[in-house]
């Protein structure tokens, strides 16, 4: 087994993942580990470290071979400094965190950081459903909403790496109150978790998008209107994105994605019926394709990036 490539990290809400990934994309080896948020001591950062060296002694990876780390985050992720912003988003204790350094000083490779959501658009953009496209819009439905945008080729950080937070771009003016201190944010109508929570009010059995779905593909009514506002909901934000920056591609990732019938295909139509004509031209709405791997991917891709551009040091 080629032993060189890059160490892969995708923190999540429940655990973290790493893999060994080749300079072509490709997972070699994989691990994940829980996280366990409420246990007092171990840190997040302490979990990553110990997967990192768990996945190298269980494949027999000399970690000093590896050409460098790159991890992927959720949260505002300042790339530039290689850590968390002061208000760590949605995540509790992870506002400030010093990412790079703390992995670099553990390990000493080079290492550099990304939002999850951009780590998933460089990941497609590159091997997986948006591949030789340049500019793609990725939207991933989950417990929030993550985003990541490339144009022309490159993908769009803003100033501080913050940029392609889409989950917190308002919908709704003056709506429902978002853990990020707004109102009407994108992601509390249109993530998965929007829907489950409006099944909740309905039925006690749709607690899980799961059931929503099984009972809308058996054609419950009253299921399938559910699923039909919260793809309004879904279309809607993503209008107003293709309005932003005039895609090639939009790709939805997320559990839900799998369901094309009931949600790709009726987001796919109503962002088309939205829009202005121009920009209908040439679009495609498609589900992202490379699922659990796309966060290691990606990160390593914005590592690849970075030393390519000189941003961090071979
Ligand atoms: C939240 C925000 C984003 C993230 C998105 C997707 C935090 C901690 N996270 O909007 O940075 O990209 O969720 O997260 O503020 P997921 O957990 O739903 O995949
Ligand atoms: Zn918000």
């Amino acid at each position: 087994m080629d032993r060189k490539g890059y160490l892969g990290i995708d923190i999540g809400g429940t655990a973290v993942k790493a893999g060994l990934v080749n300079s072509k994309g490709e997972v070699i080896v994989r691990s994940e580990t829980d996280i366990d948020r409420s246990c007092q001591h171990e840190t997040v950062m302490q979990t990553v470290i110990r997967s990192i060296n768990e996945l190298c002694a269980s494949n027999q990876i000399d970690i000093h071979s590896m050409t460098g780390i790159g991890v992927s985050s959720p949260g505002s992720v300042n790339s530039s400094s290689g850590s968390i912003a002061i208000s760590g988003g949605n995540v509790p204790n992870w506002g400030g965190t010093k990412i790079c350094a703390i992995l670099e000083e553990e390990f000493g490779l080079p290492v550099s950081v990304a939002n999850d959501g951009n780590c998933v658009a460089l990941a497609e953009a590159w091997i997986g459903a948006a591949r030789g496209c340049d500019d793609v819009v990725c939207v991933t439905l989950g417990t929030g909403i993550g985003g990541g945008i490339i144009s022309r080729g490159k993908l769009i950080e803003g100033r501080n790496g913050y940029a392609g937070e889409i989950g917190h771009f308002v919908t709704h003016a003056g709506g429902r109150e978002c853990a990020c201190g707004g109102h009407g944010c994108f992601e509390k109508y249109a993530a998965t978790s929007a829907l489950v929570k409006e099944g909740m009010m309905l039925r006690d059995r749709w607690y899980t998008g799961r059931n929503i779905f099984e009972d809308a593909n058996a054609g419950d009514e009253e299921a399938l209107a559910l699923v039909d506002r919260w793809t309004d909901e879904v279309a809607y934000g993503i209008a107003g994105l293709v309005h932003i920056f005039n895609p090639e591609v939009i790709l939805i990732g997320g559990g839900v994605s799998a369901q094309g019938g009931l949600v790709i295909q009726p987001v796919r139509e109503k962002v088309n019926d939205i829009i202005m004509q121009d920009f209908t031209e040439n679009l495609t709405v498609k589900r992202a394709s490379l699922g659990n791997d796309a966060g290691m991917v990606g990160a390593v891709k914005h590592l690849l990036d970075e030393i390519a551009a000189g941003t961090v040091k071979e």
